[in-house]
């Protein structure tokens, strides 16, 4: 257990930050912005049931042996690459209704599938983009209302920070600062960060700064400028996908 107190309002910057137990009886909010955030939400959003995450390749390979395959698909990447094997990479391009509708999903990702199993143990968990930012906006204000505190857990890339994600959490903390949340202090260095990067935004649409990212950069190549787009669109799929004993479904709040 940690010897640390946590604020009621923190955020992670990247997955191996976290400490035994400091989730514990917390809403967390999972973040990986490109792209496994944003393809879950998008999957959900268009009629795909339930999602399982897991880490390893092995585990979904494992795991499809015991299921209807008609009724399951899989998805994952390594290093942005579909996974040999696999039905669809980790792109919410490929989420169609057609595609997912109906259909239980398998997946794997670098990053962000990682900082879901580490969020296991929290009070909720959800999972967080600029897809479903307001949606989720909503549900951190509310948690903190409750007095129930809130975890922005930003998954980053292979334990470093990743500008996209820090954006996006700086948005919900900048969204309740200019409300008066309270909750805000003491707002550690992390949080000024976060903050000042999404004050930098201003009026201005987050795919701007996105773009800059190293993430984009690695991804540009491998997939079109329109995937990190679909990405940063605000508010495209206002739904609040939860965790729930390891699997993630639309929350039926
Ligand atoms: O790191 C992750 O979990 C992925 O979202 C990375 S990628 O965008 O699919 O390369």
């Amino acid at each position: 257990m940690s010897e640390k107190q946590h604020p009621k309002l923190e955020i992670i910057l990247s997955a191996n930050e976290i400490e035994e137990g400091q989730l514990k009886g917390r809403l967390v909010v999972v973040i990986d912005i490109l792209r496994a955030s944003s393809t879950m939400i998008t999957a959900l959003s268009n009629g795909a049931t339930k999602i399982y995450p897991v880490e390893e390749t092995d585990q979904a390979f494992r795991l499809v042996q015991n299921m209807d395959r008609k009724q399951v698909l899989t998805l994952g990447e390594r290093n942005g690459v579909i996974i040999e094997g696999f039905d669809y990479g980790n792109s919410p391009l490929s989420c169609t209704p057609e595609v997912v509708g109906g259909k239980q999903l398998i997946m794997t990702t670098t990053n962000g599938t990682r900082a879901l199993e580490y969020s296991k143990g929290a009070e909720e968990i959800l999972v967080g983009g600029f897809l479903n930012y307001s949606a989720i906006l909503e549900r951190v204000e509310g948690a903190l209302y409750q007095s129930i505190p809130v975890t922005l857990f930003c998954a980053g890339w292979r334990g470093c920070p990743a500008l996209e994600d820090t954006l996006f959490a700086g948005m919900i903390l900048n969204a309740l600062l200019e409300r008066g949340n309270p909750s805000l202090q003491p707002l550690s260095d992390a949080g000024h960060m976060a903050i000042c990067l999404a004050q930098r935004l201003g009026e201005k649409a987050p795919v701007g700064i996105v773009k800059q990212s190293d993430h984009a950069r690695r991804l540009a190549g491998l997939v079109g400028e329109d995937e990190v787009e679909v990405c940063c669109s605000m508010d495209a799929c206002p739904v609040l996908p939860v965790m729930l004993d390891g699997t993630i479904e639309l929350s039926k709040r």
